[in-house]
């Protein structure tokens, strides 16, 4: 008799690993050595299969408003779905290395860059642990500007609050819930306020 495995939450591949949902989010505002931020977003992408993605979906670009207002260019802006076996502090060094390949150079916090990969989620994981992802839910806006976080900390604290990050995410993961607050990406996207979302433009394709 054949099963359906379709509504299980993880997926155990050929090699017995547990395969688990990524969601990523790509930002880019200064040109790297490959080209302008579209592009050099699209020649990373290519390269997720390396870093340990697969069944990669990506979003369309947009470009949205640099935040806070003023602290630079405009951005490119994607959100990537996929699968991956990875551990999640081997996920975050692998996606780093990447960043790092596309010139990316570590400056002042939420400075200009040529490629910023941020882990949204992986599943429903809350990490390091719920007390510290709740620390950093509700670091006042300041202290997000200053403080770096040492450990990874999942969901990614502020996609809930960034119109840049939600528009692309709902492409790709409209249904995905987040695992602490309990909405949906559709539904974050619709509490944001209409001047957070107006100036985000999907791109042609490049
Ligand atoms: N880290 C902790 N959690 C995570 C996570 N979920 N994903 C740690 C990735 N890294 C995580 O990150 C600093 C450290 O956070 C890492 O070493 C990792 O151990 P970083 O990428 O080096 O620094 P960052 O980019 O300044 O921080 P972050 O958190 O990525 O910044 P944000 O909050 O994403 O803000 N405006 C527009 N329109 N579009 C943008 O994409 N991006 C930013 C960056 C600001 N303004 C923007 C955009
Ligand atoms: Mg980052």
């Amino acid at each position: 008799m054949s099963q359906d495995h379709s509504q299980k939450k993880y997926v155990t591949s050929g090699n017995n690993c547990v395969n688990e949902t990524v969601l990523l989010a790509l930002g880019a505002n200064l040109p790297s050595s490959f080209g302008p931020p579209d592009v050099t977003i699209c020649l990373a992408a290519q390269e997720f299969a390396d870093a340990g993605l697969s069944d990669i979906t990506m979003s369309r670009l947009f470009r949205t408003p640099a935040f806070p207002p003023g602290s630079g260019p405009d951005y490119v802006n994607a959100a990537v779905c996929g699968k991956t076996c990875l551990t999640p502090a081997r996920l975050l060094v692998s996606l780093q290395a990447l960043e790092n390949r596309f010139g990316r150079e570590r400056g002042h916090r939420w400075g200009a860059r040529t490629l910023d990969i941020d882990i949204l989620a992986i599943g429903e994981r809350v990490l390091p642990d719920l007390d510290t992802f709740r620390h950093w839910l509700n670091l006042p806006g300041s202290d997000q500007m200053q403080v770096v976080p040492d450990d990874l900390i999942l969901p990614h604290p502020r996609l809930q609050s960034r119109g840049f990050v939600l528009v692309p995410l709902a492409d790709v993961a409209p249904d995905w819930h987040h695992p602490v607050l309990g909405q949906s990406v559709t539904e974050m996207l619709a509490g944001l306020p209409e001047a957070d979302r107006a100036d985000i433009k999907p791109l042609a394709n490049p």
